[in-house]
């Protein structure tokens, strides 16, 4: 795995962000300089595992990527007999997400299976399920799509199940979305990209990325019939919430 140079080359003038190849091959470097408590939220899943995934039911990781929050619920699973549904639709991070288990599975024994599927999370059925995760995923599906994707997981979900929704948000008093725009780029400055890597970023992420407010996730998660929500992560713009059917 490499060090994230997409943005410091000139050839990325101008083009949309994709999760390709090239994307892939530094994408844990990316994640953990671009986004402010990423790691955190890895850890957390572990433990929401640990306390809410139930004996012989699915667990789904949606925008799987390489499969980081899979291999925390993986290690963090207590109950027999689960199964975990990891699912991305960039062909290459598939393919390395395949790589990782293959690894995994070599490295220790587990009483949970996981399947790596390549498709796009709106089609994936999601059946009996005692766990999901939405990782910084929900943010790349088109606003009309987002509804529909929250009301299926709420009603894959088992009583007592629980959801993870982690995104980039805004925030609705311009004065703080300022700020909080501020410190991340001062946090990725820090964590070595230069002002144009940062810009040029920006740029590439714009109509591909779309974030809302906390109020509209905590609003669609109430519609669809989560019981309970709450943000339990807030790292500047970025935020996790924990949402129980
Ligand atoms: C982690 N959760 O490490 N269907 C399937 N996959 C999709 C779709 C879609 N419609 N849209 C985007 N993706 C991971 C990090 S990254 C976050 C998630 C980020 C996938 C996309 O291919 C990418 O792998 C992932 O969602 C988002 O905890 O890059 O900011």
């Amino acid at each position: 795995m490499g060090e994230d140079t997409i943005y410091a080359g000139r050839d990325s003038d101008d083009e949309p962000f994709r999760f390709n190849a090239a994307v892939t091959r530094v994408f844990p470097d990316m994640l953990r300089r671009s986004i402010p408590g990423y790691a955190a939220s890895i850890e957390a899943i572990g433990s929401l595992a640990a306390r809410y995934v139930q004996p012989r039911t699915n667990c789904y990781d949606l925008g799987c990527s390489l499969g980081a929050a899979t291999l925390a619920m993986r290690q963090g699973i207590a109950a027999d007999g689960c199964h975990i549904v990891a699912v991305d639709n960039a062909p290459a991070m598939v393919e390395r997400c395949r790589q990782v288990m293959d690894e995994d599975d070599a490295s220790r024994t587990s009483n949970t299976s996981v399947e790596v599927v390549h498709g796009d999370i709106r089609e994936v059925k999601i059946a009996n399920a005692s766990m999901v995760v939405l990782n910084y995923t929900l943010q790349f599906l088109e606003l009309a799509d987002r509804d529909a994707m929250i009301q299926k997981i709420l009603d894959g979900l088992i009583g007592g199940g629980v959801l993870v929704l982690s995104e980039k948000v805004v925030d609705d008093d311009p004065w703080f979305e300022e700020l909080f725009v501020d410190l991340h780029h001062e946090h990725k400055r820090r964590n070595n990209y230069s002002a144009l890597e940062i810009s040029r970023k920006r740029a590439a992420l714009e109509n591909v990325l779309i974030p809302e407010l906390v109020t509209d996730h905590r609003e669609r998660l109430a519609r669809a019939g989560f019981r309970h929500a709450a943000v339990w992560l807030r790292y500047f713009n970025f935020v996790s919430i924990v949402a129980i059917r």
